[in-house]
């Protein structure tokens, strides 16, 4: 008699495993492999992820982390998605570098509301000697808080990269964008070399990696797959992993995008989950734009990360009051707490 055959008797859909047999995360993915995860049946990625996630972390924390612009608009970078380049006429104001007492009392605000992290980002193309006092007294200022510390300025030297470490920064956020063959798509002011020498000069100052992208650009498959392959590849992974949905902005070369699909946002959160299994993969900007159905996916996929608080840099977020609900629904818990 012929027995059929069951379920589990099927070959699994063929694509590289996400760590080693020793549980290291893996440097040496392929291009073909990565587009090989991003090929998989939708529900078959989300579980490979879903498990490496177990593996990782707790997947019921998620780490929760606020932003702050402290010096908007006015940059001479010519970002195609960026509400603060000043090569696009967007409507936004301009200002000057704030005050550290001024940054030091919302980041209170945003610790009492529950943020854990507290990410000040400026408008430059690169630091400047001038400003590291004033970042150096803010960022010890948001630490004495109890809270973590991120900033994201623009390029920055070593000498100046210390300086931010011993005043207290834990974090430095400068992300890639998009893949090395799309990149010169979207910005032509600074090269993507020069972005990688600056994720090399954050690592050498001990201070920690954020580092991710943004999709939705009009970009292909393939230049997702070749972001997380860039992102995957690096001599460390990224501590933190920030996927970006752009939010686009009137006025910038890729304001009138049409938005990515949601299917394809959170196979790319599942992606990144898998090939830096040990990263805390962050939902970033266009939060504001996804229902909770679809942001539970990611969560899924292995997000566990998000911004909170009302407002990005320039652009808004759901609200505090309406991601509290939305964690407590899904049954999920600040990281730590
Ligand atoms: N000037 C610094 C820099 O570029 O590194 C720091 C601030 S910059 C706004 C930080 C990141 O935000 C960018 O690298 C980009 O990935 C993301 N970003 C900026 N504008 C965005 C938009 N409209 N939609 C989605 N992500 C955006
Ligand atoms: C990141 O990857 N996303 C954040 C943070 N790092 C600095 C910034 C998103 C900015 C979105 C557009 C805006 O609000 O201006
Ligand atoms: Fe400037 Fe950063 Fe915007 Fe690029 S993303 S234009 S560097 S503020």
């Amino acid at each position: 008699m012929t027995v059929a055959p069951t379920l589990s008797d099927r070959p699994a859909p063929s694509a590289a495993a996400p760590l080693r047999e020793d549980g290291v995360p893996r440097h040496d993915w392929t291009q073909a492999e990565i587009e090989a995860l991003f090929d998989l049946p939708f529900t078959e990625l989300l579980f490979r992820a879903a498990t490496v996630h177990r593996l990782t972390f707790d997947p019921t924390e998620i780490q929760l982390s606020q932003l702050l612009s402290v010096k908007t608009g006015g940059c001479a970078e010519n970002c195609g998605y960026c509400s603060q380049s000043s090569h696009f006429d967007t409507g936004l104001k301009a200002s000057r570098l704030m005050d550290p007492a001024a940054v030091i009392a919302q980041a209170k605000v945003a610790r009492d509301g529950g943020a854990q992290r507290f990410c000040m980002g400026a408008a430059w193309r690169d630091l400047k000697d001038r400003d590291v006092p004033a970042l150096a007294e803010m960022i010890a200022g948001v630490k004495a808080l109890g809270l973590e510390t991120c900033a994201t300025l623009g390029m920055a030297g070593l000498s100046q990269m210390q300086a931010l470490k011993a005043a207290g920064l834990d974090y430095y956020n400068h992300n890639l964008d998009t893949s090395e063959a799309d990149y010169a798509r979207v910005v032509t002011t600074r090269t993507y070399q020069e972005r990688l020498d600056t994720l090399e000069t954050v690592r050498q100052a001990g201070v920690k990696v954020c580092c991710g992208g943004i999709v939705g650009m009009g970009e292909t498959r393939a230049a997702r797959a070749g972001l997380l392959l860039a992102l995957a590849t690096l001599p460390a992974h990224p501590e933190s992993l920030p996927i970006n949905a752009l939010v686009p902005i009137p006025g910038t070369p890729l304001g009138d995008s049409p938005p990515l699909d949601g299917l394809e946002f959170v196979r790319t959160v599942a992606v990144a989950r898998l090939v830096c299994p040990r990263a805390v993969v962050r939902l970033s900007a266009g939060r504001e734009g996804m229902s909770r159905e679809l942001q539970a996916l990611c969560f899924l996929a292995g997000a566990n990360s998000m911004f909170v608080g009302g407002k990005l840099l320039t652009t808004p977020l759901p609200g505090m009051d309406a991601d509290q609900q939305m964690l407590a629904d899904l049954g999920l818990r600040p990281m730590g707490a």
